[in-house]
């Protein structure tokens, strides 16, 4: 079958949300490891399809596209099924919350496991409380979007905020406690919870387990 994607991806790296999107859309791809046990996001080879050296890429027809966030809508726009269409008018909607994930979620959790890269250990030490108090709200807004039957999170469809809003829970889970006193509390959030559970046991999210190094409930 002719495969029109090349996916660059990483095991449970932030490459994750698009293969399990790529998997709901029944669209074919080829999925290209970037060992980055080697620092492959670094070669030469791989910088010359994506300058900034961060996974995910996707090779498209139409071209090149990196940064997660952009390939989940150029994905839903031209796959239906898992986002609202461009013409739809209340798009607005779906759209805001898709960029608070990647933009405000996602980027804290970022912030929390990579600390270290960017600030000496003694004051990361410091911040890890308000970063952690950040996540927690964030995920308590994403919990209040799951009960509000307007939203695109939770419904009887799997869709693109489901998918990353559960990925960002299982990065979270990951987190070591330790590290901060007011970590996350999972257990707050039941709809999120309960949202994980039935994402855990699409096809699409089950296909990717080997490959992705998930264990059966990754959720
Ligand atoms: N802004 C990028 C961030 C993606 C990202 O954080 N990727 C991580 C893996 S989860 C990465 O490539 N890290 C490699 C590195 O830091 O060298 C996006 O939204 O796609």
């Amino acid at each position: 079958m002719n495969k029109p994607y090349i996916h660059h991806y990483a095991p449970d790296n932030a490459s994750l949300i698009i293969r399990i999107a790529l998997g709901i859309l029944g669209t074919p791809y080829e999925a290209v490891l970037v060992d980055r046990s080697v620092t492959a996001q670094q070669s030469p080879a791989y910088l010359s399809l994506n300058p900034l050296g961060m996974i995910p890429a996707l090779e498209t027809p139409n071209g090149m596209i990196f940064e997660k966030g952009a390939i989940l809508l150029w994905l839903a726009d031209r796959h239906a099924g898992i986002f609202s269409a461009p013409d739809n008018a209340a798009r607005w909607e779906s759209l805001k919350w898709l960029f608070f994930i990647s933009n405000s979620l996602h980027a804290g959790l970022r912030q929390m496991f990579y600390l270290e890269k960017i600030i000496v250990a003694e004051h990361a030490a410091k911040l890890r409380g308000g970063i952690a108090q950040r996540i927690q709200s964030d995920f308590a807004q994403i919990e209040h979007l799951i009960v509000d039957p307007q939203t695109l999170l939770g419904g009887a469809k799997p869709t693109t905020l489901d998918i990353y809003a559960c990925s960002c829970l299982r990065w979270a889970q990951l987190y070591p406690a330790t590290y901060t006193d007011n970590w996350v509390e999972i257990e707050t959030f039941p709809a999120l919870r309960a949202l994980a559970q039935r994402t855990e046991l699409l096809p699409s999210v089950r296909a990717v387990q080997p490959s992705e190094g998930l264990r059966p409930t990754p959720f």
